[in-house]
């Protein structure tokens, strides 16, 4: 009998182990101060986000019919993973990241009829405009982002690994972002208990604190990097990217509609072939701020 109600993606750890990691520490290059390292770490407090940058905190992206909504992220710093013991193996040791700029992520998980304006075709098993899109690769992934550059003039990438974490948490140190127990996992995320064994529209949750919807369950979300078991490491972090290889498989984040709460936390790690789709998965797009227009004469862009 088919399981049409588990997502939970297994892992390829057996070809994601070999992979060594590598945490690439930028060092200062980017412009952070010694006071914003110091304060990394020390406890992963949020950085202030800087008003020299004049980005508004949402951007409605709007060409055609294409609409698609993002969420300022301010640059700053957080503990990634988990304490030990508290989490799977491949979350230790929680370690301090440091987001180096500001991005627009997705506000909503991207949808159906989203994909389709763009890629002229609908993969997905659960069928609705407003559902997310899932069944796709994350190749496919790379497509729809670099159509979607074409089509809008603007730049556009998956979430790093740290990006996604980071927005997650919303600043939050707690298993879930709204907390540490399970109890309110129903008001904020489509899983095992309530889903009914299908995905469904974005935004019917409550939002996390930095107002991203779906951050936990309805489909899990490909990230940018390979996946590899042992890629944190003690230190502080500044844009971390992953392991540098080609193939084998990438990270999703967030857990999906067939997923207990515990394969929801925020810092949870699953992972997939780059090449496989599955009905678990879809996709949150970033909004390159350097792709945006410049400021005007006012400072407004
Ligand atoms: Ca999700």
């Amino acid at each position: 009998m088919e399981q049409k109600t588990e997502t939970r993606i297994s892992r390829n750890c057996d070809r994601c182990s070999s992979v060594p990691g590598l945490l690439a520490v930028l060092s200062f290059a980017i412009g952070l101060c010694a006071t914003n390292l110091a304060t990394a770490q020390s406890g992963g407090l949020i950085l202030e986000h800087s008003d020299s940058w004049n980005l508004p905190k949402e951007w409605v992206l709007s060409v055609g019919n294409f609409r698609m909504e993002f969420v300022l992220i301010p640059a700053g710093s957080f503990l990634m993973g988990s304490p030990d013991e508290t989490g799977d193996g491949d979350e230790y040791p929680r370690h301090d990241v440091v987001i180096s700029q500001p991005f627009y992520l997705g506000k909503y998980e991207v949808t159906q009829e989203q994909w389709e304006e763009v890629m002229g075709s609908n993969p997905s098993r659960f069928r609705g405009a407003k559902l997310p899109v899932e069944t796709v690769s994350w190749k496919d992934c790379q497509v729809f982002l670099a159509k979607l550059a074409a089509k809008t003039g603007r730049k556009f990438a998956l979430p790093t690994e740290a990006q996604w974490e980071y927005a997650c948490r919303a600043g939050t140190t707690t298993f879930w972002s709204f907390g540490d127990t399970n109890a309110a996992v129903d008001e904020f995320a489509w899983g095992k208990s309530n889903s009914g064994g299908q995905s469904h529209p974005v935004g019917g949750k409550k939002p996390n604190p930095w107002g991203l919807y779906d951050m936990h369950g309805n489909v899990s979300e490909w990230c940018a990097d390979r996946y590899a078991k042992h890629t944190y490491s003690n230190g502080v972090v500044v844009d971390p990217v992953g392991p540098t290889v080609q193939e084998g498989s990438a990270v999703c984040r967030g857990g999906a509609w067939g997923d207990d709460p515990d394969l929801q936390r925020s810092a949870y790690r699953n992972c997939n072939g780059i090449g496989n789709a599955h009905h678990g998965i879809g996709l949150r797009c970033v909004l390159l701020v350097s792709s945006l227009p410049a400021p005007g004469p006012d400072g407004k862009r």
